[in-house]
């Protein structure tokens, strides 16, 4: 039997309040896939110390994944992959001036060195997330393999052959 502590968990961070009703979306599809996960909201530039002892604590605290959701000028991923060897998977959050494209290649465009993995924009990039780390947990996590391979099973059921 996995003892609690060898339950694999995913962080989902984020620099604002206002990016929730985007990472939201990461949440709903690890509760999907019954994945423990953990929501903070951490700012590289307001909350710098915040920022730090996260990213040095996760893997004390066996975090498997990190998804951060950032908007605008969003250092937030890239500093925290910095900072620790966990996986992180970068959300741009679409930001009022430029759409998010700002966010995007900020989170994107990481000079060698320090990767972050990068989704699409917005609450599509959001649900991914939540799907690219169920990916990597289920090399060696059966049971988040199984629910992944399920929900993709069904995903394709419920796509109809013939438009209406
Ligand atoms: C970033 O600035 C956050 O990730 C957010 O997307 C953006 C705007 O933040 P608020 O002004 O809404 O708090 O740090």
């Amino acid at each position: 039997m996995k003892s609690k502590k060898n339950i694999n968990k995913v962080s989902i961070v984020m620099g604002s309040q206002s990016d929730y009703s985007t990472m939201q979306y990461s949440e709903k599809t690890l509760k999907i896939l019954k994945i423990k996960h953990e929501t903070n909201i951490i700012s590289a530039h307001r909350t710098p110390e915040r920022m730090f002892k996260f990213a040095k604590s996760a893997e004390k605290n066996n975090i498997s994944v990190i998804i951060a959701g950032a908007g605008g000028s969003a250092h937030l991923p890239g500093m925290i992959a910095a900072l620790t060897r966990i996986p992180v998977i970068g959300v741009p959050i679409e930001s009022k001036k430029l759409k998010g494209l700002d966010s995007l290649l900020s989170i994107a465009q990481m000079p060698k060195g320090i990767p972050v993995g990068t989704v699409a924009i917005g609450k599509d990039g959001a649900i991914n997330a939540g799907l690219f780390a169920a990916s990597i947990i289920s090399n060696f996590d059966n049971k988040v393999k199984n629910n992944l391979k399920n929900w993709r099973t069904k995903q394709s059921k419920s796509v109809k052959k013939k438009p209406k």
